[in-house]
């Protein structure tokens, strides 16, 4: 039996709803629309556009129904950490950005009471200023207390459209007030965060509820909502065509997550020390992986350079750059992670360091490219120590995987072969939790994972000397 599904895909800079043809031998995807993810800066901060992001998502089921009238099922993921805070199912503000730099003041709260080794102890995260623990301290309190449930990104999607609130078990897991797959009560207690915020845990494939009632007309059809790996990093390494047992992956878009996969979380001091993140996967996998910048870097920089005035095509700014030779840099530095000007911190990161920085355009991008491809070797060789896996390859899926020259001087600077693909591997992990949901395609993440690799081709790139 093969059958239909839609996947909302919510991206940092751009969402999409993808509507996937799933069977035995088949695999196949059709973007239905894109909308634009522009954050707004407000005077209190970073936030996400959430209705206008909730508005393109609707309309694209719309169009998804139109175009397809047999779907069976809706399954969202977007990025990690961010939520909304309601009260009786009302939105009491725009979500936060991750990048809003409040969250230092939340966690100079947090590790006043417990500090970073003893949380890893519990919930197996990487430090990052902005995990969801970190953004519950930095809340107002008389706004915490008055809010009755906090719902991240893909599951305040999902609660608009079924009236379900419920927090899928992946992206949870990025909360860091989970431990061992449930909320950590005694931690919540400890943080001061009110226990009633947080929903009751749902796993992917398991049904989160019908659309509304109120939106099947209004859509034009009706599905039932199923919960996926809603982390997209979760939906994008179900697609990775790999044997978990033998290879790296590397999520590359807005962020580089560099891991492997494993059966159980990996808590040792190694691990936290090289700053790795064990984050909930769909089917039990842990995602033993360190966050990369990512290409947020160079798009980062090249608004930069919009700013001022200059109009830059990237192919091209990207052949030229495989043209000319540049120093790298440490892409991870805190200083690169807000948005603004990232050409004059590069320059103040190599004066620092004493070290000449690039001048040209050409230079600045083969400098952030050969740095990423530096840090996405590293890691990858770090994931394969820590997690006792014999890395001799690495896939790379997401947008990056469209970038040959990242892809190939990832190859050279890790003397491994690099299986470049698919782009959609986070549109793709989602539609397949769900086919399997359905009853379209059978079987375990190997299972799914051969589907992916005999639908979708990897382009292979081998270092050279
Ligand atoms: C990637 C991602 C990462 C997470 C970051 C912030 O889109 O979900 O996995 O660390 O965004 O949420």
């Amino acid at each position: 039996m093969s059958g239909s599904v839609a996947a909302i895909d919510l991206g940092a800079t751009s969402g999409r709803v993808i509507v996937g043809h799933v069977g035995a031998e088949t695999l196949q995807t059709e973007q239905v629309a894109r909308f634009l993810n522009t954050p707004v800066q407000t005077s209190d901060g970073l936030h996400w556009d959430i209705l206008s992001l909730y508005a393109g998502a609707t309309e694209g089921l719309r169009e998804a129904f139109r175009a397809n009238a047999d779907i069976a099922s809706i399954g969202v993921d977007a990025w990690a950490v961010d939520y909304g805070l309601l009260r009786s199912g009302r939105l009491l503000g725009e979500p936060y950005h991750y990048r809003d730099p409040r969250t230092a003041a939340g966690v100079a709260r947090v590790h006043e009471r417990m500090p970073h080794p003893a949380l890893f102890a519990r919930n197996g995260l990487q430090f990052l200023p902005f995990n969801t623990l970190y953004q519950f301290a930095a809340e107002d309190p008389d706004i915490l207390a008055f809010a009755d449930s906090a719902l991240l990104i893909p599951d305040l999607i999902g609660y608009w459209l079924t009236g379900e609130a419920r927090a899928e078990r992946t992206n949870a897991s990025t909360t860091g007030l989970l431990r061992a797959g449930e909320w950590d009560d005694e931690l919540v207690a400890a943080l001061g965060i009110p226990r009633r915020i947080l929903p009751e845990l749902i796993s992917p494939g398991e049904a989160l509820g019908p659309l509304r009632a109120g939106l099947t007309a209004d859509l034009g059809g009706s599905a039932t909502v199923t919960a996926v790996g809603s982390h997209d990093t979760a939906s994008a390494v179900v697609a990775v065509p790999m044997r978990p047992d033998a290879a790296a992956y590397i999520s590359c878009g807005t962020w580089g997550l560099v891991g492997v996969e494993v059966e159980r979380p990996v808590l040792s001091d190694a691990a936290r020390e090289a700053g790795f993140t064990n984050e909930g996967g769909v089917d039990g996998r842990i995602r033993l992986l360190r966050n990369v910048m990512g290409l947020w870097v160079l798009s980062e920089t090249v608004r930069t350079w919009q700013r001022d005035g200059h109009a830059i095509d990237l192919p091209s700014l990207l052949a030229e750059a495989a043209e000319v030779q540049a120093p790298i840099f440490d892409v991870d530095d805190p200083r690169f992670l807000p948005p603004g000007d990232m050409v004059s911190r590069i320059d103040a990161w190599f004066a620092e360091h004493g070290m000449p920085a690039p001048r040209t355009r050409a230079q600045y991008a083969r400098s952030i490219v050969e740095s990423l491809a530096q840090a996405f070797a590293d890691a990858a060789a770090d994931a394969g120590r820590i997690g006792g896996v014999d890395v001799r390859s690495i896939h790379i899926v997401g947008g990056g995987a469209l970038n040959a020259l990242l892809c190939q001087r990832t190859a050279d600077r890790s003397g491994l072969p690099v299986a470049a693909g698919p782009v959609e591997a986070t549109a793709l992990g989602n539609v397949l939790v769900q086919a399997r949901a359905a009853g379209f395609v059978g079987g375990s993440l190997e299972a799914l994972r051969d589907l992916v690799a005999r639908t979708h081709e990897p382009e292979v790139y081998l270092p050279r000397a």
